[in-house]
């Protein structure tokens, strides 16, 4: 057996890039077994995977490295070029010596270059040229003006002797693939979201196995999707964000034995029709008529007279950059079969998935040719058990699907998503509810789950699914605020406050990478970052981008942090310096006296709150301190000490300014809320005299609030580690535990399975909250999911080494939990972390990944009696008695609380 494996080995924080955005990609590699730590390592690139297995590699071959690094090592071998499939593996040595065996090789593929583009953006012809003599669009047959997804196909021919065939492919809009009549890859929604005004992403499929020698066919189906369909509020009329209609573009590259490449690229000779999609928009849904289907559309021998030729063009304002994907796609992910509860008044019957998801439902028939059926989606039902859609806005959520009436037949949209748990599903006369099946689909990005909670409490059991399940609801191609109603945008605040437990939950660290470009697209000319990224689409109002709010605009900067933080990626905290600094010089300038009441263009303050509200200046001001803080560590762990210096200067100022401005002399802030003692804690804005009397106001504020929490977005991430940090970790549990409103339990208890927007979305006594803004599924106060990892758990990240190098391990043991199994895969690999208790004493066994190590931090009163069976641990440090650590490897603690309640 090997004591040392390298395991979970990435690129550019991709398990097998499709493109390449760098010239210098890096490698990383997580390790497992029971070796302490890596002396060394080897990195091989090569063209041949099976070379590559054995250590050779044509592209790069280094010496071993005497380094415990497994992070980010930048490739420096032969300049990459570009449509090429290369592989690369990995070997280490651990502390005594010992070779692991070659890593199994991963692919790379290297991607386009700007210049390899030869390929053209086509679309449907808005108005056809004069003297054509096939008809123009038909006119929308649709309330809401969706049209119809056209249909792109182009035959060509496959020469004898290939050996490989890449198509890449991009849209403005949606597109679905397929060559010879079978779909090409399995994402859905591709390419993803950003500013097409900016970039697009392509996609690189090897589509190989799809090609035979001679006749062939490349077609797609484009819908509108984010580029002009609806996203966003109001939408009742068309969308058009970002254009007047979806484009594609594509280039298929055919690598032959002989050394030959042939290109097949979107261009005049393609041709275009409409087909069964009437429309399919991620607000109104999709209108499917099966009885318009063209079979064999996407196969050669179609005849496919009377379809029209495409319009080659260059989109408005520019074509985009095309970029490769930097994030996992989205994908179709968790299937549920919804169960009948009942039928409505209106006829329709009911399911419940039994899970508020965004997805969208597949239904399977038998009909008769014409029969047409309705799906309609909300997330909850009413008190007379009628689909509630009124918080869903102008989104109609509604499917329609018209069957062709050829035996079994299957529906399932394509460019549409809905945010729901219950079904409304009308059939056609004399169709029995029993012979028809619905599955629900689950989509989003299909990100690595790299967390696992449970515990002795079925509640918080339940909050943690729900907070998992608010991030996959969530998640799709970039962090949205809800996935239901007319929004769905990426706000920056919610995400910011969600990051933390984001990233235990999932692996996001591709995620952000590509999220940050959108970030940067969206920042305006004086610096401000915006509220949502990608930038809110312009049309039809004309809306500017509106400037980031404190806490919105400031996520970029305390994002960037985090991940630095996770994942020790400094390449993109430097890349993304030049835009944090413009956004801080931005408020900075603006306010020089520091508070801040300049360039708040949005104040929302302590953002649905309940109880006081916070005072929103001195919120803004405290993030204006905590903003310049956490840039003065992010200049410090770039190098910059003069940058850091001017930071912490900064932030100095800030911290005086809010104290004369909103702290009296007894620590009592403006406002008294529960939310000014919590942020000024948690970013240190106080003077050390103060703290304590802060934390005691804090203490009361939640006894007048008979131990109920009243933060909003800002203040609720803050709640459970301020409490905990400042001796009172039996507030936190009791805020955890609460099953009454309001708090998280209350939400649990009313059978939610997502986290909602609101502390009120509904209650026995007020029924549903104003239907103009009350999602059941945003993860905004779902915040409370880092703690449950980092200190129920007790698996915390140590600031001084970043990507996981050392963890905290500090759990805060609590009888009403009775046990807690938590497991995190981190960058380096898989830290575990479970704890029992009986009467006073706990047992509690972890497990760190080689090349770690650990900080054991106890509680007060909590004792340790042995450490892996010693009795008087030899780790014991001398300053801090109950600190000790640990290396790689499984532990076991006995531990004595002397405080706290029993079981
Ligand atoms: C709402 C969004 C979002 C929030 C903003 C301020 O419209 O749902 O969650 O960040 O407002």
């Amino acid at each position: 057996m090997f004591r040392l494996l390298p395991t979970h080995l990435t690129c550019e924080r991709l398990a097998a890039p499709r493109g390449l955005a760098t010239a210098t990609p890096r490698f990383s590699w997580a390790l497992q077994g029971d070796a302490a730590r890596q002396s060394a390592y080897q990195i091989v690139v090569g063209a041949d995977g099976n070379h590559v297995s054995d250590g050779r590699g044509s592209h790069w071959a280094p010496d071993p490295v005497s380094s415990q690094n497994q992070h980010f090592i930048a490739y420096g071998g032969q300049t990459l070029g570009s449509d090429e499939v290369l592989y690369w593996s990995v070997r280490v040595w651990d502390e005594t010596g010992a070779i692991s065996p070659w890593a199994e090789p991963r692919e790379i593929l290297t991607g386009l270059r700007d210049t390899d583009w030869q390929a053209r953006w086509i679309a449907r012809y808005f108005v056809l040229p004069a003297g054509r003599e096939i008809p123009a669009d038909t006119p929308y047959d649709n309330p809401f003006q969706a049209r119809p997804a056209d249909h792109m196909r182009c035959d060509f021919t496959v020469k004898p002797g290939l050996a490989r065939a890449t198509l890449y492919i991009s849209a403005l809009g949606l597109y679905e693939a397929s060559i010879n009549g079978r779909r090409v890859g399995d994402e859905v929604m591709a390419p993803g979201w950003t500013d097409y005004h900016q970039r697009a992403i392509y996609q690189a499929h090897d589509v190989t196995g799809h090609l035979t020698e001679g006749a062939n066919t490349l077609g797609a189906l484009l819908g509108e999707g984010w580029y002009c369909g609806r996203v966003g509020h109001n939408q009742r009329r068309a969308g058009n964000h970002y254009g007047g209609r979806p484009a594609l573009i594509a280039q298929l590259h055919l690598h032959h034995t002989d050394g030959s490449v042939a290109r097949i690229a979107t261009g005049p000779e393609w041709t275009t029709h409409q087909g069964p999609v009437a429309y399919s928009d991620f607000l109104m849904g999709e209108h499917y008529d099966a009885r318009l289907e063209m079979d064999g559309w996407d196969a050669p021998g179609f005849d496919d007279t009377g379809w029209q030729p495409v319009e080659v063009f260059d989109p408005d304002p520019q074509p985009p950059r095309l970029v490769p994907a930097k994030s996992p796609p989205v994908r179709e992910t968790v299937r549920f079969t919804p169960k009948l509860v009942g039928k409505a008044r209106s006829g329709a019957l009911i399911y419940d998935v039994g899970q508020n998801i965004a997805g969208y439902v597949a239904l399977d028939v038998t009909a008769a040719r014409g029969d047409s059926f309705t799906l309609r989606h909300g997330e909850m039902l009413d008190a007379d058990g009628e689909l509630y859609v009124a918080n869903l806005r102008f989104a109609q959520a509604t499917d329609h699907f018209t069957a062709r009436g050829a035996g079994p037949e299957r529906f399932k949209p394509r460019f549409t998503f809905h945010g729901f748990r219950f079904v409304a599903l009308t059939l056609p006369d004399g169709i029995a509810a029993d012979t028809v099946s619905l599955t629900a689909i689950a989509i989003h990005s299909d990100l690595d789950i790299t967390g696992s909670f449970t515990s002795g409490n079925a509640m918080v059991n339940q909050l943690a699914e729900n907070i998992l399940w608010s991030q996959r609801g969530n998640f799709l191609s970039v962090p949205t605020d809800c996935p239901q109603r007319d929004e769905r945008y990426g706000w920056s605040a919610d995400a910011q406050v969600f990051w933390r437990t984001a990233g235990f939950n999932m692996d996001v660290s591709a995620f952000f990478g590509k999220w940050f470009d959108d970030i940067a697209d969206a920042q305006l000319p004086d610096g401000a970052f915006t509220d949502v990224a990608p930038s809110k689409p312009l049309n039809p109002y004309r809306i500017t981008a509106q400037p980031g709010a404190p806490g919105w605009g400031d996520g970029p900067v305390l994002m960037v942090w985090q991940h630095y933080l996770r994942y020790g990626d400094a390449r993109l905290m430097a890349e993304a310096y030049p835009a944090l600094c413009r956004w801080l010089d931005h408020i900075d300038s603006a306010n020089p006296d520091r508070i801040r009441k300049n360039a708040v263009y949005n104040n929302y303050g302590d953002w649905l709150n309940v109880g006081p509200p916070s005072d929103r200046t001195m919120v803004a001001t405290a993030y204006f301190a905590h903003t310049a803080d956490t840039m003065a560590q992010v200049a410090h762990a770039l190098g910059r000490p003069a940058d850091t210096a001017a930071f912490e200067a900064l932030a100095g100022e800030i911290r005086t300014a809010f104290n004369a401005a909103f702290v009296d002399p007894d620590g009592r802030i403006t406002g008294d809320t529960q939310t000014a003692y919590l942020l000024a804690l948690d970013f240190a804005l106080l003077p050390e005299t103060l703290r304590p009397r802060a934390r005691d106001h804090l203490i009361e504020a939640l006894d007048r609030a008979d131990g109920h929490l009243q933060t909003g977005f800002l203040g609720v991430r803050h709640l459970c580690p301020v409490l905990a940090d400042h001796g009172a970790a039996d507030y936190a549990y009791r805020l955890l535990l609460n099953e009454t409103y309001p708090g998280w339990g209350f939400s649990v208890r009313q059978g939610a399975t997502t986290i909602w927007e609101r502390w009120d979305g509904w209650t026995p006594e007020n029924g549903f909250q104003s239907a103009n803004m009350n999602s059941f599924n945003h993860y905004a106060y779902g915040s409370v999911g880092e703690w449950l990892f980092a200190r129920v758990a007790g698996i915390d990240w140590d600031e001084t080494n970043p990507g996981f190098a050392a963890v905290r391990l500090c759990p805060l043991f609590d009888a009403r939990l009775g046990f807690v199994r938590a497991s995190y895969r981190a960058p380096t690999g898989l830290f575990s972390s479970e704890w029992e208790m009986t009467g006073r004493s706990v047992r509690w066994q972890i497990a760190l990944p080689p090349n770690t190590s650990g900080t054991i931090e106890l509680s007060a009163g909590d004792r340790l009696v042995s450490l892996d069976g010693a009795p008087l641990p030899q780790t014991r440090n001398q300053q801090d008695p109950e600190r000790h650590t640990v290396v790689a490897g499984p532990h076991t603690l006995i531990i004595e609380r002397t405080q706290g309640a029993t079981p």
